[in-house]
Protein backbone atom coordinates (compact mmCIF):
# COMPACT_ATOMS: atom_id res chain seq x y z
CA UNK A 1 0.00 0.00 0.00
CA UNK A 2 0.84 3.39 -1.11
CA UNK A 3 1.77 5.77 2.22
CA UNK A 4 0.22 9.07 2.29
CA UNK A 5 3.21 11.44 0.98
CA UNK A 6 3.80 8.85 -2.09
CA UNK A 7 0.03 8.98 -2.58
CA UNK A 8 -0.06 13.03 -2.51
CA UNK A 9 2.81 13.01 -4.87
CA UNK A 10 1.40 11.23 -7.14
CA UNK A 11 -1.94 13.25 -7.02
CA UNK A 12 -0.16 16.19 -7.70
CA UNK A 13 1.78 15.06 -10.16
CA UNK A 14 -1.35 13.91 -12.32
CA UNK A 15 -3.45 16.91 -11.52
CA UNK A 16 -0.63 19.23 -12.25
CA UNK A 17 1.50 16.78 -14.65
CA UNK A 18 4.51 18.68 -12.97
CA UNK A 19 5.59 20.05 -9.77
CA UNK A 20 8.03 21.91 -7.74
CA UNK A 21 10.36 21.04 -4.88
CA UNK A 22 11.97 23.38 -2.82
CA UNK A 23 15.16 22.09 -1.30
CA UNK A 24 16.70 23.41 1.84
CA UNK A 25 20.52 22.85 3.00
CA UNK A 26 20.27 22.93 6.79
CA UNK A 27 23.76 23.11 7.13
CA UNK A 28 23.24 26.93 5.03
CA UNK A 29 20.49 28.13 7.34
CA UNK A 30 19.23 29.46 10.34
CA UNK A 31 16.13 28.45 12.20
CA UNK A 32 14.45 31.78 12.07
CA UNK A 33 15.57 31.52 7.99
CA UNK A 34 13.90 28.25 7.82
CA UNK A 35 10.92 29.33 8.85
CA UNK A 36 10.83 32.40 6.11
CA UNK A 37 11.94 30.30 3.59
CA UNK A 38 8.67 27.82 4.05
CA UNK A 39 6.62 30.15 4.11
CA UNK A 40 7.81 31.59 0.96
CA UNK A 41 7.87 28.55 -0.54
CA UNK A 42 4.27 27.81 0.27
CA UNK A 43 3.24 31.06 -0.68
CA UNK A 44 5.10 30.52 -3.97
CA UNK A 45 2.99 26.88 -4.73
CA UNK A 46 5.71 24.35 -3.75
CA UNK A 47 4.25 21.10 -3.65
CA UNK A 48 6.55 19.74 -0.79
CA UNK A 49 10.00 20.50 0.78
CA UNK A 50 13.18 18.43 0.86
CA UNK A 51 15.54 18.97 3.35
CA UNK A 52 19.03 17.92 3.37
CA UNK A 53 22.80 18.49 1.99
CA UNK A 54 26.09 16.92 0.73
CA UNK A 55 28.34 17.92 3.70
CA UNK A 56 26.01 18.03 6.89
CA UNK A 57 26.79 16.76 10.18
CA UNK A 58 24.59 18.30 12.91
CA UNK A 59 21.81 16.02 13.56
CA UNK A 60 20.89 18.56 16.47
CA UNK A 61 20.64 21.36 13.80
CA UNK A 62 18.73 18.94 11.11
CA UNK A 63 16.26 18.25 13.89
CA UNK A 64 15.91 21.60 14.92
CA UNK A 65 14.95 22.81 11.37
CA UNK A 66 13.22 20.28 10.14
CA UNK A 67 10.60 20.86 13.50
CA UNK A 68 10.50 24.43 12.66
CA UNK A 69 9.57 23.94 8.72
CA UNK A 70 6.56 21.61 10.19
CA UNK A 71 5.64 24.25 12.75
CA UNK A 72 5.70 27.00 10.34
CA UNK A 73 3.86 25.44 7.19
CA UNK A 74 1.74 22.26 6.52
CA UNK A 75 3.60 21.09 3.29
CA UNK A 76 5.12 17.89 3.71
CA UNK A 77 8.95 17.68 4.47
CA UNK A 78 10.96 14.59 2.80
CA UNK A 79 14.46 14.17 4.03
CA UNK A 80 17.21 13.85 1.78
CA UNK A 81 20.04 12.56 3.49
CA UNK A 82 24.01 12.10 2.33
CA UNK A 83 24.22 9.55 4.67
CA UNK A 84 22.54 8.33 8.48
CA UNK A 85 23.13 11.65 10.21
CA UNK A 86 20.51 12.88 7.51
CA UNK A 87 17.54 11.53 9.53
CA UNK A 88 15.19 13.40 11.28
CA UNK A 89 12.34 12.02 13.69
CA UNK A 90 10.35 14.82 12.91
CA UNK A 91 9.69 14.35 8.69
CA UNK A 92 7.09 13.15 7.11
CA UNK A 93 8.93 11.27 4.68
CA UNK A 94 12.52 10.48 3.46
CA UNK A 95 13.69 9.81 0.29
CA UNK A 96 14.70 5.88 0.89
CA UNK A 97 17.61 6.50 -1.79
CA UNK A 98 20.47 4.10 -3.51
CA UNK A 99 23.22 6.16 -5.24
CA UNK A 100 23.29 4.06 -8.03
CA UNK A 101 26.43 5.33 -9.60
CA UNK A 102 28.16 4.90 -6.47
CA UNK A 103 32.03 3.15 -7.13
CA UNK A 104 31.21 2.75 -2.65
CA UNK A 105 29.13 0.44 -1.61
CA UNK A 106 28.19 2.48 1.20
CA UNK A 107 25.78 4.94 -0.89
CA UNK A 108 24.79 1.90 -2.64
CA UNK A 109 23.14 0.05 0.52
CA UNK A 110 25.28 0.19 3.61
CA UNK A 111 23.99 3.47 4.70
CA UNK A 112 20.56 2.45 3.92
CA UNK A 113 20.52 -0.69 5.96
CA UNK A 114 22.44 1.56 9.13
CA UNK A 115 19.58 3.84 8.45
CA UNK A 116 16.41 1.59 7.82
CA UNK A 117 15.41 0.60 11.75
CA UNK A 118 15.65 4.59 12.65
CA UNK A 119 13.44 5.35 9.70
CA UNK A 120 10.95 2.71 11.01
CA UNK A 121 11.33 3.24 14.59
CA UNK A 122 10.57 7.14 14.30
CA UNK A 123 7.59 5.91 11.40
CA UNK A 124 9.27 8.25 8.69
CA UNK A 125 7.50 7.26 5.18
CA UNK A 126 10.24 5.88 2.82
CA UNK A 127 9.76 6.51 -0.90
CA UNK A 128 12.52 4.09 -3.04
CA UNK A 129 14.07 6.30 -5.15
CA UNK A 130 17.12 5.78 -7.67
CA UNK A 131 19.62 8.82 -7.72
CA UNK A 132 21.85 8.81 -10.71
CA UNK A 133 24.56 11.89 -10.47
CA UNK A 134 25.26 13.08 -14.02
CA UNK A 135 27.28 15.28 -15.19
CA UNK A 136 29.72 17.32 -13.10
CA UNK A 137 28.41 16.19 -10.32
CA UNK A 138 29.02 19.08 -7.65
CA UNK A 139 29.71 18.09 -4.35
CA UNK A 140 27.54 15.34 -4.35
CA UNK A 141 29.56 13.29 -6.93
CA UNK A 142 32.39 13.76 -4.79
CA UNK A 143 31.36 12.59 -1.53
CA UNK A 144 29.14 10.49 -2.85
CA UNK A 145 32.22 8.72 -4.97
CA UNK A 146 29.98 8.98 -8.09
CA UNK A 147 31.06 7.67 -11.39
CA UNK A 148 29.34 10.59 -13.27
CA UNK A 149 27.58 10.27 -16.31
CA UNK A 150 28.56 12.74 -19.00
CA UNK A 151 25.71 14.42 -20.72
CA UNK A 152 26.37 13.16 -23.68
CA UNK A 153 25.86 9.95 -22.83
CA UNK A 154 22.02 8.90 -22.48
CA UNK A 155 22.39 5.39 -22.85
CA UNK A 156 24.32 4.91 -19.89
CA UNK A 157 21.79 6.99 -17.64
CA UNK A 158 19.11 4.82 -19.26
CA UNK A 159 20.49 1.82 -18.05
CA UNK A 160 20.63 2.86 -14.68
CA UNK A 161 17.49 4.21 -14.34
CA UNK A 162 15.49 0.97 -15.43
CA UNK A 163 18.32 -1.25 -13.19
CA UNK A 164 16.68 0.65 -10.15
CA UNK A 165 12.99 0.76 -11.20
CA UNK A 166 13.70 -2.76 -12.03
CA UNK A 167 14.85 -3.04 -8.46
CA UNK A 168 11.70 -1.64 -7.25
CA UNK A 169 12.35 1.88 -7.26
CA UNK A 170 9.19 4.01 -7.28
CA UNK A 171 11.10 7.60 -8.04
CA UNK A 172 14.31 7.91 -10.34
CA UNK A 173 16.36 11.36 -9.76
CA UNK A 174 18.58 12.89 -12.03
CA UNK A 175 21.19 15.07 -10.33
CA UNK A 176 23.45 17.49 -11.91
CA UNK A 177 25.07 18.61 -8.81
CA UNK A 178 24.03 21.53 -6.69
CA UNK A 179 24.79 25.09 -8.31
CA UNK A 180 26.81 23.65 -11.07
CA UNK A 181 26.48 26.20 -14.35
CA UNK A 182 24.72 23.69 -16.77
CA UNK A 183 21.20 22.00 -15.72
CA UNK A 184 20.72 18.53 -16.99
CA UNK A 185 20.13 19.06 -20.58
CA UNK A 186 16.24 18.20 -22.27
CA UNK A 187 17.95 15.61 -24.38
CA UNK A 188 18.86 13.43 -21.10
CA UNK A 189 16.02 13.83 -19.65
CA UNK A 190 13.51 13.44 -22.51
CA UNK A 191 15.28 10.14 -23.24
CA UNK A 192 15.49 8.64 -19.69
CA UNK A 193 11.98 9.52 -19.88
CA UNK A 194 11.02 7.57 -22.88
CA UNK A 195 12.63 4.55 -20.78
CA UNK A 196 11.42 4.87 -17.49
CA UNK A 197 7.23 4.54 -16.01
CA UNK A 198 8.50 5.62 -12.25
CA UNK A 199 8.18 9.67 -11.91
CA UNK A 200 11.17 11.01 -12.92
CA UNK A 201 12.92 13.79 -10.77
CA UNK A 202 15.27 16.82 -12.14
CA UNK A 203 17.53 18.96 -9.78
CA UNK A 204 20.82 20.90 -10.48
CA UNK A 205 21.36 24.30 -11.62
CA UNK A 206 17.69 25.43 -12.31
CA UNK A 207 17.68 28.85 -11.47
CA UNK A 208 15.36 30.32 -14.00
CA UNK A 209 11.72 29.78 -15.37
CA UNK A 210 12.94 28.71 -18.59
CA UNK A 211 15.43 26.11 -17.46
CA UNK A 212 12.56 24.60 -15.34
CA UNK A 213 9.84 24.94 -18.29
CA UNK A 214 12.36 23.15 -20.47
CA UNK A 215 12.93 20.39 -17.92
CA UNK A 216 9.46 20.09 -17.89
CA UNK A 217 9.08 20.12 -21.58
CA UNK A 218 11.63 17.44 -22.06
CA UNK A 219 9.69 15.09 -19.11
CA UNK A 220 10.42 16.11 -16.08
CA UNK A 221 7.53 15.38 -13.44
CA UNK A 222 9.98 17.04 -10.42
CA UNK A 223 11.73 19.71 -10.37
CA UNK A 224 13.97 20.60 -7.66
CA UNK A 225 15.86 24.00 -6.46
CA UNK A 226 17.88 24.39 -3.95
CA UNK A 227 20.12 27.18 -4.19
CA UNK A 228 17.75 29.71 -5.62
CA UNK A 229 16.57 30.28 -2.23
CA UNK A 230 19.94 31.78 -1.63
CA UNK A 231 19.81 34.30 -4.62
CA UNK A 232 18.44 38.14 -3.95
CA UNK A 233 15.28 38.37 -4.86
CA UNK A 234 14.29 34.53 -4.00
CA UNK A 235 11.07 34.88 -3.47
CA UNK A 236 10.06 36.31 -6.60
CA UNK A 237 12.20 34.26 -8.39
CA UNK A 238 10.96 30.62 -7.17
CA UNK A 239 7.79 32.35 -7.76
CA UNK A 240 8.37 32.40 -11.80
CA UNK A 241 9.99 29.04 -11.30
CA UNK A 242 6.71 27.19 -10.02
CA UNK A 243 4.47 29.65 -12.31
CA UNK A 244 6.26 28.29 -15.30
CA UNK A 245 6.04 24.71 -13.95
CA UNK A 246 2.29 24.98 -13.58
CA UNK A 247 1.38 26.90 -16.89
CA UNK A 248 4.14 25.36 -19.48
CA UNK A 249 3.45 21.79 -19.15
C1 LIG B 1 18.95 19.12 -6.12
O1 LIG B 1 21.21 19.48 -6.01
C2 LIG B 1 20.01 19.98 -6.50
O2 LIG B 1 18.92 18.13 -7.06
C3 LIG B 1 19.80 21.37 -6.11
O3 LIG B 1 20.56 22.08 -6.99
O4 LIG B 1 21.07 23.97 -5.53
O5 LIG B 1 21.61 24.04 -7.96
O6 LIG B 1 19.25 24.15 -7.19
P1 LIG B 1 20.61 23.65 -6.91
Amino acid sequence: MLGQIEKYLLEKIAAEKAIHMTLIDPEKITLAQAAIIAENSKNSGTTAIMIGGSTFSSQEHLDAVVHTIKETVDLPTILFPNNVSGISKHSDAIWFMSLLNSSDPYFLIGAQIQGAPLIKKFNIEPLPMGYIIVGQGGTAGVVGKAITIPYDKPDLVIAHALAGQYLGMRFIYLEGGSGVVNPVPPEMISAVKKHIDAPLIVGGGIRTREQAVTAVQAGADVIVTGNLIEVADSKRRIAEVVEGIKQKN
